[in-house]
């Protein structure tokens, strides 16, 4: 069956794309689907809010089974920001750079033991022709963030964002083991026997 990956971000898409590709599935994305529709606004306060708004609006337009997802990063010493503010940190229209520079000077004076910090990543699968709730799943990843970007890989925070038990940031790793440990890959973990049932129908 198809199924929309409602996002506009490259760097989850890509990684959505290889996490689901060994399931039957045929994947439509945003551009693909509902060309020129401009971004739904995300003023929810959680990233269950955020996903399910993602998800709603999606669905609904495309009358697509759809994959939405709201992710970010939280900060211990910042009390969890930048949280569901992390693509716009810096400002709205934000780069990764922009971004990345904002939180290396948030935390300019915030010691090493200080750092704690976790991905977090809040998937919601939504029939629009089904009177069942949406499945809703969260996936987390730990860390702490460095003093200065490292590596090429990734995408968002992932050079700053150094993996607990790694001592190497996301961005140092590769493709494949990011997949392993990220927040995104224990979302779609946890969203599999929902998926798979969607494909048994
Ligand atoms: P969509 O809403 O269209 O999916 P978006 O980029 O606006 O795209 P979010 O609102 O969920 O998505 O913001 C997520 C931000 O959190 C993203 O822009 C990154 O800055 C950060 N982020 C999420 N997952 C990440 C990852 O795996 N590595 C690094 N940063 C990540």
């Amino acid at each position: 069956f198809g199924l929309l990956l409602a996002t506009t971000n490259r760097g989850k898409m890509a990684e959505l794309r290889v996490l689901l590709g060994d399931l039957p599935v045929e994947f439509s994305s945003l551009a693909e689907m509902l060309p020129g529709r401009p971004p739904v606004s995300e003023d929810g306060h959680t990233f269950e809010e955020n996903a399910l708004i993602k998800a709603r609006a999606a669905a609904g337009e495309a009358m697509m089974v759809t994959l939405a997802e709201d992710s970010g990063l939280s900060v211990d010493a910042l009390g969890g920001q930048p949280g569901v503010r992390s693509a716009r940190y810096a400002r709205e229209g934000a780069t990764d750079g922009e971004n990345n520079e904002a939180l290396l000077a948030a935390l300019k004076d915030v010691p090493e033991a200080e750092r704690k910090a976790r991905f977090h990543c809040v998937m919601v699968l939504l029939d629009p022709w089904s009177e069942e709730p949406p499945v809703i799943v969260e996936g987390r990843c730990e860390g702490s963030i460095g003093r200065e970007a490292r590596g090429a890989g990734g995408f968002g925070y992932d050079p700053l964002f150094v993996v607990e038990g790694f001592g190497r940031t996301m961005a140092e790793l590769g493709d494949d083991e990011k997949n392993q440990v990220s927040h995104r890959s224990q979302a779609v973990k946890a969203l599999r026997p929902a998926l798979e049932a969607l494909v048994a129908r």
